[in-house]
């Protein structure tokens, strides 16, 4: 039998299952985020030939330009898969493509297989280089729409009032590589493509305001050190190992990135609950032409909120693509994240220096409180890509990209960046050609004078690709500032000497990690005693830590003799005084209430809950903007809602609270050996699976919440009405509407108890 007549076979078997158990789906999980495409599949392989399937409605690919910026008025799909058959490379339908050609049904496949070839060929070259740093990331397109607000300071086009303009943001971790996990300890990336009426503009920025190294001649080394060791290749994706360890305590300049990073910043819960920082200061002009220095910030309508720790570590084996899932799925269920661009604004003085923090130096940020973030502009993210390769991995950033109005400034890690980001594409995406991939097309009109090189899309006309001409009537012509032209803003540069040397101010390594110390409330600060106590203590060398705890100690004798006891080393002294600094409540990510779109809700069931009642519970969670997760003992279909967990698939930290609407006992497969989540059992009215999400919804401070049968659930887990965080009551809308509240605070600090102040 051949292999579609054993699929037939198999697809008849199911025909009726498949039937039911779609009618089930569509009645109740459509508004569920993830389902792979536009509709459900039939049950056996479809026979009559049909168009390609449309993408999700969630999702949108880059616009329809050339090459060269022009817009061509041609559809969405005019760049996907046409026809209806099958074809070779070059348009030519096939009738086969499971089969090579061969000499008899048992012999020796054929040198003139042109499809096999083709077909084999094609694949072997699918790959291209990882990006060498941030290669492990997911986007959005969006739309920006500008305040007016900025107008004093800059010209940019894109930033007057009202005028929208089409952007794709790209979030990413620094170390890992492009399969790694999502929630690892780590920097993220946030890099928005801003396609402006006056060309392309990059803001390549990340979620800390600061960075390890001041000059970018040191980036090779620092990103040598955090990356895997060379002869291992491990540990994949995160900081705690000797190396990076190493690095950053023998080159102090690191102490105050690292920080953060060890800080709840390093494991965000979300890429839409992350703030943004251009970290370098810029310089803008206005149309009178006088200059500002700006630092740039984004801020998340959602609030800037973590994981806990233990929480991230299970979601890199339960969930590696936790942040992925989380920003596609939020698209797709119509909570499109937003955040509010702003900008510091320094005046333009020779000493480029704000109270005096130097406003060249990348390990410094300014507080807010001495200088506040003006809203200027608004960012959502609305639209999936329809293909992660094309529009994801072939994106390619510089800070470089600039537009009128806005230009760099001569801090010696930008300057290095603006060498490396075009440099890096041309092994990546293969040749000088990269803006002309559809996702970095410009929507301005382009005419350089750039020629040929591999993969060129454009037809260029005329012959003369070089200025001064007569032949192509000396066009294209200089723009003037008439005409919108780029300025490269005229500063004066004091008379010196050639030297490879720093500022003396770049020489203050530990204030500001000082500084980000004192502004943290208890519990986070516990949060970073705990991160450098885990990470050296996963380093190798003694050594290596009581370096690393000599540059603690030089930040704050708390947290230094904290990390000391726990790596069972001695404290050591400061070598200088402390650093006097004033605190900035700014940094730290609590205190206030945010909206919950997208976050998403268990709720635990069993055959015996009322099907009503849950669905309304299930309509209020929609209605408050976030995504209800059926949890049960089967899959299928429980209490009239179709089943997205069960108790042996379901995991505690895929949810940001959780309710019980009943108290199951034993399914039968809380079996140790089925499950080992089901553990030793425990109370044999409740099942171990429920116990477990409870407990670890409680230790990772999350809110729960419980009616009817739910609340002995509760309690057979340990814990109830009356514990904080805790919501029991009659009716689960009411329950429901008292968990929404909570969440606002996005955990329940209370539960987390600290013992440093
Ligand atoms: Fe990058 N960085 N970087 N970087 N960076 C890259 O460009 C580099 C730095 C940032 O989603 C690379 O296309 C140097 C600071 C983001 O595609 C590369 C230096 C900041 C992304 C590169 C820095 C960033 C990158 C790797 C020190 C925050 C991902 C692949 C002088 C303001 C962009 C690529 C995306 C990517 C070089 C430091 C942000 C090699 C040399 C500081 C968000 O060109």
């Amino acid at each position: 039998m051949d292999t579609s007549k054993a699929a037939k076979k198999v697809a008849e078997a199911v025909e009726e299952t498949v039937d039911a158990a779609r009618r089930t789906l569509e009645s109740t999980a459509e508004t569920i985020p993830g389902r792979p495409g536009p509709g459900s599949p039939p049950a056996d392989e479809p026979t009559e030939p049909q168009p390609p399937l449309p993408p999700k409605d969630d999702q949108r690919g880059p616009a329809t330009r050339t090459a060269t910026g022009a817009e061509t008025g041609a559809l969405q799909d005019a760049r996907a898969q046409q026809g209806e058959f099958l074809t070779t490379s070059t348009g030519t339908r096939l009738r086969d493509s499971d089969h090579s050609l061969k000499a008899g049904r048992r012999g020796p496949t054929l040198l003139q297989d042109h499809h096999l070839r083709e077909k084999i060929t094609h694949f072997d070259h699918e790959r291209i280089p990882e990006r060498v740093v941030h290669a492990r990331g997911a986007a959005a397109h969006g739309v920006f729409e500008g305040y007016g607000t900025a107008e004093t300071v800059t010209h940019a086009a894109f930033l007057a009032k009202g005028v929208t303009t089409p952007v794709f943001t790209r979030f990413s971790t620094v170390l890992g590589s492009r399969g790694s996990a999502d929630t690892v300890r780590d920097t993220r990336g946030f890099a928005t493509k801003f396609y402006t009426a006056e060309g392309n503009f990059d803001l390549v920025a990340n979620n800390m305001p600061v960075f390890f190294i001041q000059d970018g001649i040191k980036f090779p080394d620092v990103v040598h050190a955090a990356k895997p060791h060379p002869d291992r290749e491990i540990p994949q994706a995160q900081s705690a190992h000797d190396t990076f360890w190493d690095f950053v305590s023998l080159h102090t300049e690191a102490q105050h990135h690292t920080m953060w990073n060890m800080s709840d910043r390093g494991i965000p819960r979300s890429y839409r609950m992350m703030e943004g920082f251009g970290v370098h200061t810029f310089r803008l002009t206005n149309a009178e032409g006088v200059t500002s220095l700006v630092k740039f910030h984004w801020k998340p309508k959602l609030g800037a909120h973590s994981l806990a720790w233990e929480e991230a570590q299970l979601i890199n084996g339960v969930d590696p693509d936790f942040h992925r899932r989380d920003l596609y799925d939020a698209i797709e269920s119509g909570a499109h994240p937003q955040w509010e661009l702003g900008i510091q604004v320094f005046p333009d003085t020779p000493e480029q220096e704000f109270e005096g923090i130097d406003l060249l130096d990348p390990t410094k940020l300014v507080p807010e409180e001495l200088a506040p973030v003006q809203p200027i502009g608004l960012l959502t993210l609305n639209a999936n890509p329809r293909n992660f390769f094309a529009e994801v991995e072939q994106l390619a950033f510089h800070p470089g990209h600039l537009v009128p109005g806005i230009d760099v400034t001569d801090d010696p890690l930008l300057q290095a960046r603006l060498f490396s980001y075009i440099d890096t594409q041309l092994s990546r995406l293969g040749g000088p050609n990269f803006n002309q991939i559809p996702v970095n097309r410009p929507h301005a009109p382009v005419n350089d004078m750039f020629r040929d090189g591999f993969h060129q899309h454009a037809d260029h006309v005329g012959v003369a690709p070089y200025k001064p001409n007569s032949l192509d009537g000396g066009c294209p012509f200089f723009a003037g500032n008439e005409d919108n032209a780029f300025l490269d803003t005229p500063v004066e540069i004091p008379a010196a000497t050639k030297v490879r040397e720093n500022p003396a101010s770049f020489d203050d390594h530990f204030s500001q990690a000082r500084l980000f110390w004192q502004s943290m409330t208890p519990v986070e600060k516990e949060h970073i005693i705990r991160a450098y106590s885990f990470e050296l203590g996963k380093c190798y060398e003694e050594t290596i830590k009581a370096r690393q705890l000599q540059c603690l100690a030089q930040i704050d004798p708390v947290l230094c003799s904290e990390v000391a006891t726990a790596l069972g080393m001695p404290t050591p002294e400061p070598s200088e005084p402390l650093a006097d600094v004033t605190p900035s409540a700014a940094l730290s990510q609590l205190g206030q209430t945010w909206p919950g779109d997208g976050r998403m809700v268990g709720i635990v069931v069993d055959d015996a809950t009322d099907a009503e009642a849950l669905q309304e519970v299930r309509a209020a969670v929609f209605a408050a903007g976030m995504v209800p997760l059926v949890v049960a003992p089967h899959g299928g279909e429980v209490a009239g809602a179709t089943v997205q967990r069960t108790f042996a698939t379901a995991r505690s930290v895929e949810f940001d609270a959780l309710l019980l609407a009943a108290s199951p006992v034993p399914a039968p497969d809380a079996l140790p050996a089925r499950d080992a989540k089901a553990g030793a059992g425990g109370d044999p009215a409740l099942d171990p699976r429920v116990k477990l999400l409870v407990e670890e919804c409680w230790r990772h401070a999350k809110v729960l919440g419980a009616w009817g049968d739910g609340a002995t659930g509760l309690r057979l887990a340990g814990t109830g009405e009356g514990d904080v965080g805790v919501v029991v009551g009659e009716s689960g809308v009411d329950v429901f509407a008292e968990v929404q509240e909570l969440m606002s605070a996005h955990r329940v600090w209370e539960r987390f108890a600290a013992s440093v102040s």
